[in-house]
C-alpha cells in the first residue's frame, strides 16, 4: 500500500495526490494523520530519515518498493501513468504534466498573497506587502490563469485532455475551491468569465468515484494553509 505523507490538520499541497488516490481507488495510508497528535513529529521524524533520495518537502509519495516521490506534480505523473489517471501518450502526458504545473504555480503564487516577503515569518508582520502582492493577483493573476485554463477547455471540451478526467482536472476543481474560499469576492466577480472552468469544476465535485471522498470526514477544510481567508486581501 502506498504511504502518502503530508502535513496533517489542512488540506494544502497534500490535497493533489489525495485526490487523485482517492478518485483513483488506489490504496493508501494517510501517513501523519493516522498518527493523530504526532502526526507534525511523525512526519518530521520520516523526512529525517537518512535516504539517498530525500524529499525537500511533503507531499511525497512512498511505494511499497520504496521509491520515494517527491513534488505534487511528479506524484501525480506517476499515478497518471501506473493507473491511467492521464492519457498515457507522449503528448497527452506531457501535456496534462505542463497543466499540473501551471496549478503548481498558481497554487504557490496564491500562498505568496499572504506571506510575500518570508515563509517563515508572520502574515501580520508583512501585512503591507501582502495587501499589494493580493492586490496584484486578484487583478491580474487570477484572471491569467484561469482565464488559461478557461481558453483550454473551449478548445477542447469538457475536460482538459479533452476525452476523460485526469488528475488535473482534480487539481483544477481543488485550486478553484482554495481560491473560493480565499478570495470569495473576486471569484464572485470573475465566475461569470469563466463558464467552462466553472463546469469543470461542477462536473469533478459530481464525479461518482469521489463522492464518498468528498463527503468524509478525510477531507479537511480550508483553514490556515495555503488558502486562507483574510477579508483585507479580498476584494471585487
Ligand atoms: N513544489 C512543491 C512544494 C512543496 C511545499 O512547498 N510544501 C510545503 C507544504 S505545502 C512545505 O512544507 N514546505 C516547506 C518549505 O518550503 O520549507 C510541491 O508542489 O509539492
Amino acid at each position: 500500500m502506498y504511504e502518502l505523507w503530508y502535513w496533517p490538520g489542512i488540506p494544502g499541497r497534500g490535497e493533489l495526490p489525495r485526490l487523485a488516490l482517492e478518485a483513483g481507488k488506489i490504496p493508501y495510508r494517510d501517513m501523519a494523520r493516522e498518527a493523530g497528535e504526532d502526526g507534525y513529529k511523525a512526519l518530521s521524524k520520516n523526512m529525517g530519515q537518512a535516504r539517498d533520495d530525500p524529499p525537500f518537502a511533503p507531499p511525497y509519495l512512498i511505494t511499497e518498493e520504496g521509491l520515494v516521490i517527491g513534488q505534487a506534480a511528479n506524484i501525480l505523473l506517476y499515478l497518471g501513468e501506473e493507473y491511467g489517471l492521464a492519457p498515457l501518450d507522449s503528448a497527452g502526458r506531457l501535456w496534462i504534466n505542463q497543466c499540473q504545473l501551471t496549478i503548481a504555480d498558481m497554487v504557490s503564487e496564491a500562498h505568496d498573497t499572504h506571506h510575500p516577503v518570508a515563509i517563515g515569518a508572520y502574515y501580520e508582520d508583512q501585512q503591507p506587502e501582502a495587501k499589494r502582492r493580493a492586490e496584484d493577483f486578484r487583478a491580474h493573476r487570477i484572471p491569467k490563469y484561469l482565464g488559461w485554463f478557461e481558453r483550454i477547455l473551449a478548445e477542447r471540451g469538457d475536460w482538459l485532455s479533452g476525452e476523460a478526467w485526469s488528475y488535473a482536472d482534480l487539481s483544477l476543481f481543488h485550486l478553484v475551491e482554495g481560491l473560493t474560499f480565499a478570495f470569495p469576492r473576486r471569484m464572485a466577480t470573475i465566475f461569470g468569465d469563466l463558464p467552462k472552468v466553472m463546469k469543470l469544476h461542477g462536473a469533478v465535485a459530481a464525479l461518482p468515484e469521489l463522492q464518498d471522498y468528498l463527503t468524509s470526514d478525510r477531507r479537511l477544510p480550508f483553514s490556515d494553509g495555503i488558502f486562507r481567508h483574510y477579508p483585507e486581501l479580498d476584494g471585487p
